[in-house]
């Protein structure tokens, strides 16, 4: 994990990826160390703590209800990955600055959602669960990484198969079979929301929303008690004298172009309520395209790494990504026996070295060649990407530390702070000023900011 070099991708006429190739053109925008770890797939790795948690959550969706498929290839078409999700044209997750692109119609997946219509069109089974690998372009801290991994679930009904083909009955009996749970949980909203989150009139009575919600629901909310049970399994297992906070979890309403009513749930967690899942009543539109116009359901996406984070006590996402000894072995045999699992035990921590740059940032100019000071075209998310491309799992974190109009001028300036520390050896303040002083000399380079 030392550095990784700038390779100006640009150049590059076409990629392999899993053993196939891609042409490349402009959109390309994939550095190669986010192509190298392509095939890691920490989701299919046994014993590694991703594997281990997507292990526990196939638990409590059981096959052969659901199916489970785990090896769809991570390269998606645009189309597959916003448009059968009903992304509009312009939403900000199709920009360059957000996603990882091969060419213009290519991508590296955002999100497991991408394989929702293909598996509604395969219909395969009432409910399914995908684990795979997900890329996005975004901040860097502990718990957000270029690369992570999502789990997909969903439970459809056929309405053809009940009587009158009110779905609401049969849902609410599958309700009952689930079973219960004394978790503490707030859902202070109301089901719906006119403008927000509508009931779906053309194809749902509000019974069978409610149901397929409440299905929904009880499901996920069984699957943070599973986690929660056996991370407090081990946690007793290290000290006996363990005691925890009550657990506590909260629906909160949320919007996604392919569901409606959607939620997000967040578990109170040291002090803080932490987003694990995005989910909701699938928009009918993606039943009738993928050919199955009588089937309706709930689909959820959970991030795997913040469950494991909770499951395992570990809390820098990085370390995932770990090949250390000191990491891997602690999981040793759990995937064979889930009983057996311990919370992390970090090892101790090498110093890190936090170094600011400012700049100002270039102005962008006006109709007729005028500069207007304050307009620029500067996206974090650039930035964010030449810091992981120059000193890949060397930095920590990156923080906006102050952000300065001029008065007078009207121009902008911002200072972040680069936080640099390894997980596994210490840096010395050659290598740090090194990386630092190249950071500063590609944004002058790539972003055309002027350094102060
Ligand atoms: C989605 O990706 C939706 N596809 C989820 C969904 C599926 C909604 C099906 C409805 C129906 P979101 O962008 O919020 O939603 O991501 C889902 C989860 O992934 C988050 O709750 C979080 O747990 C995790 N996550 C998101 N970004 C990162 C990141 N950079 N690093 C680690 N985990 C992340
Ligand atoms: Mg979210």
């Amino acid at each position: 994990s030392s550095a990784a070099t700038t390779e100006s991708s640009a150049d590059k006429k076409s990629v392999q990826i899993n053993g196939k190739n891609y042409q490349t053109d402009s959109w390309f925008n994939t550095p190669s160390h986010i192509l190298a770890n392509v095939p890691r797939r920490l989701h299919l790795q046994k014993d590694h703590p991703v594997y281990i948690t997507r292990q526990i959550i196939e638990s409590v969706f059981p096959a052969p209800t659901y199916k489970y498929h785990n090896t769809f290839d991570p390269v998606v078409t645009a189309y597959q990955n916003f448009d059968s999700l009903g992304f509009p044209e312009d939403h900000p997750g199709r920009a360059k600055s957000d996603t990882y692109y091969i060419n213009e119609g290519t991508l590296l997946r955002t999100h497991t959602s991408a394989h929702q219509a293909e598996t509604f069109r395969a219909n395969l089974s009432p409910g399914y669960l995908i684990s795979a690998d997900v890329y996005r372009r975004d901040e860097v801290d502990r718990s957000h990484y270029p690369i992570f991994h999502q789990m997909e679930g969903a439970r459809s009904w056929d309405r053809a198969s009940v009587p009158n083909e009110d779905i609401a009955v049969a849902v609410w009996s599958d309700v009952e079979q689930l079973p219960t749970h004394d978790m503490k949980v707030d859902d202070p909203n109301p089901p719906f929301h006119a403008d927000r989150n509508p009931l779906q009139t053309d194809h749902h009575s509000a019974a069978e929303a409610e149901a397929i919600g409440a299905h929904l629901k009880r499901s996920l909310e069984l699957m943070v008690v599973e986690i929660f049970t056996r991370a407090k399994a081990a946690a007793k297992r290290a000290d006996p004298d363990f005691v925890d906070d009550p657990l506590q979890v909260r629906w909160v309403e949320a919007y996604f172009p392919f569901t409606s009513p959607s939620w997000e749930l967040e578990v109170y967690y040291g002090g803080n309520w932490l987003e694990v899942l995005g989910c909701g009543v699938v928009k009918q539109d993606l039943y009738i395209n993928a050919g199955v116009p009588n089937q309706l359901g709930w689909a959820f996406g959970i991030g795997l790494e913040r469950i494991a984070m909770l499951l395992f006590q570990i809390t820098d996402i990085r370390l995932f990504w770990s090949q250390d000894k000191r990491f891997l072995r602690q999981f040793h045999g759990v995937s064979d026996n889930l009983d057996s699992l311990k919370r992390f035990v970090p090892f101790s921590k090498y110093p890190g070295c936090a170094k600011d740059v400012s700049f100002w940032l270039k102005c962008t100019s006006a109709a007729g060649g005028n500069v207007k000071p304050n307009a620029h075209n500067f996206h974090e998310n650039d930035f964010m990407e030449i810091v992981r491309n120059l000193a890949g799992d060397v930095v920590e974190d990156v923080k906006l530390v102050d952000d300065f109009t001029h008065p007078k001028t009207g121009r902008k300036s911002l200072c972040y702070r680069v936080n640099y520390r390894s997980l596994e050896r210490t840096l010395t303040n050659f290598e740090v000023n090194d990386l630092h002083e190249k950071v500063r000399n590609t944004m002058v380079e790539q972003l055309g900011v002027e350094l102060r």
